[in-house]
């Protein structure tokens, strides 16, 4: 087989965000594009020769012709063997369990996760590193780095490999495997959760569901977790079959976006349990007949209650998320004497604290949950982590989380988005904000007296390493927060994410819309950030 050398020149635009480099799908068509940033991530790899290579994606469009271009690259290369999804696609979680399962050096999962896909929209690639977690900075920096010097790429002059069949082909010194994208996945699910229980439980009609999968990834695994193995009625899982451009919408499991499983769960006819997940399968959206359940509580809900699961009943050694995230998993694992950590945005930072058993489960506001059974948030895991709970509990979702703010008090929680904002624009805001943080302690603002106001930064209590500069906050007295950050995961300008919470002991008050009950902190965060004022904008472009 014949190795190419490739002659390129460097772009300077190829620094990852914060999970992978996203752009335009018209950028990664772009001469070179793709194959520059993927030979730079190899060069700065050390010792590949002889590895295994995971490889899939979200089966958004462009992920075929990249993954036909990794392969040649990765045989060019020196690996000596190709793990991939039948199709090219794997969900993110399937891909972070199969990088462990199979001990492979790593994996290059491609997907921009809750972006828009099609030939207008986004694409995105992403390394996972050998314990199946996203690469740490360290490794990202390094790939940026090694991208702005690059002179020339590998790549083997090779027919295109057959995606969709699966079986093993040994191509002169690499092995080819196709594997079937559900199988390994699926059974690393019934290894945590109680199946019979779940299997009786949806057959007597205790629980009907609804699982959206927005015509994104988890559409095969839904079918076969939720349908065929656990007996939930046919077409409980809906927008099943993935599509490149996700059906034009956008796969973002949310209220705005999940616009017809919302409708369904808030109406007279709604199943007891509903749920979405996102482009690539790593997110979740939680809902009852009724309600709707924060990202943050969701998290506080699975600590508290975690040694209902099977693979959980021993307990667990901590908890973690990421700063904008609300504090209802601190008051948890406050009360069960936990340790809990507070991380920046990105799944990368919970790896070490996984790694090192120090934390047993974690999440997000950004609508990711997850634990040590696989190194990425998990979009089906959380599904069946609730589906799970419901069986146990013999409660509706409504009753579990009530129950939960009458033991906790409620932490009301609410971002908002400005998307798109012009560059400038948004690094004014920051840098407003950064100079009225000095003035802000001891300020009272109605009820509101600001006890500290700040930027997060946090070292990593594994390896030591310092991430600064990972959002601004201020927080008061009462234990409110606003956090305000600009998101490294959109392609279009900025995007301003405005983070609010109040916590509420009073439960004649839990019921109260987040929006009103935190009314007064929206405004105030829109004085402080002036943001109306700076864009022009009367509200913001989505609200979770
Ligand atoms: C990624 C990261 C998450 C992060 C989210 C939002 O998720 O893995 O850790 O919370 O982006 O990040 P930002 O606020 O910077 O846009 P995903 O599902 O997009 O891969």
């Amino acid at each position: 087989m014949k190795i190419k050398t490739i002659k390129t020149k460097p772009f300077d635009d190829q620094n990852p965000g914060t999970s992978g480099l996203r752009k335009k799908v018209k950028v990664f068509q772009h001469k070179n594009y793709l194959e520059n940033f993927v030979q730079s991530i190899f060069d700065s790899l050390e010792n590949i020769a002889g590895e295994t290579l995971v490889l899939g994606g979200d089966g958004r469009y462009f992920n075929r012709e990249a993954i036909q271009i990794i392969i040649k690259m990765a045989v060019a290369n020196g690996f000596a063997r190709l793990i991939i999804g039948q199709g090219g696609l794997l969900s993110t979680p399937a891909a972070s369990h199969i990088i462990r399962k199979y001990q492979a050096f790593g994996g290059l999962v491609l997907s921009a996760s809750h972006n828009p896909g099609g030939p207008d929209e986004d694409f995105g690639i992403k390394y996972n590193v050998g314990n199946g977690g996203p690469a740490p900075e360290k490794y990202t920096q390094a790939f940026y780095q090694h991208s702005l010097a690059l002179k020339s790429y590998k790549i083997a002059e090779l027919d295109d490999i057959d995606l969709d069949t699966i079986g093993s082909q040994q191509l002169d010194a690499i092995a080819i495997d196709i594997i079937d994208p559900v199988a390994d996945y699926a059974e690393l699910m019934q290894s945590i959760f109680d199946f019979d229980l779940l299997r009786e439980s949806i057959g007597s009609g205790y629980i009907t569901l609804r699982f959206d999968a927005m015509h994104a990834i988890t559409g095969p695994y839904a079918k076969k977790i939720l349908e065929d193995i656990l007996g939930a009625e046919a077409g409980s899982v809906i927008n099943a079959i993935p599509l490149e451009d996700f059906g034009g919408g956008h796969p973002d499991p949310n209220l705005a976006h999940a616009k017809e499983l919302a409708e369904e769960m808030f109406s007279a006819s709604a199943p007891t349990f509903g749920a979405a997940s996102d482009g690539d399968g790593d997110r979740n959206m939680i809902m009852g007949s009724q309600i709707f359940v924060t990202p943050s509580d969701s998290l506080a809900v699975m600590a508290a209650n975690a040694r209902l699961i099977p693979g959980y009943a021993r307990g667990l050694c901590g908890v973690a998320r990421s700063m904008p995230t609300s504090q209802a998993v601190d008051r948890v694992a406050a009360h069960y004497h936990l340790p809990c950590y507070e991380t920046p945005t990105g799944w990368k930072f919970f790896g070490n604290l996984l790694d090192a058993g120090k934390i047993t489960l974690c999440g997000e506001e950004s609508f990711g949950t997850g634990s040590d059974h696989v190194r990425e948030k998990d979009g089906l895991w959380a599904v069946l982590f609730w589906l799970n709970l419901i069986a146990r509990k013999r409660q509706p979702v409504a009753a579990i989380i009530q129950d939960h703010w009458r033991q906790f008090g409620r932490d009301f929680y609410a971002r908002h988005d400005y998307e798109a904002v012009d560059g400038d624009i948004a690094n004014g805001i920051v840098e407003h904000l950064q100079a009225l943080l000095p003035t802000l302690p001891g300020q009272a603002f109605g009820e509101f007296v600001v006890s500290y106001a700040d930027e997060f930064s946090y070292t990593d209590p594994v390896d030591g390493s310092l991430s600064q500069n990972q959002g601004i906050r201020i927080g008061f007295d009462n234990g409110s927060r606003i956090i305000f950050r600009l998101s490294g995961t959109g392609t279009v300008g900025a995007t301003l994410r405005i983070y609010l919470e109040r916590h509420e002991a009073n439960s004649n008050l839990h019921e109260l819309d987040a929006q009103v009950a935190l009314a007064d902190l929206i405004e105030l965060a829109e004085q402080f950030c002036e943001i109306k004022q700076r864009t022009g904008r009367t509200e913001p472009t989505v609200i979770t």
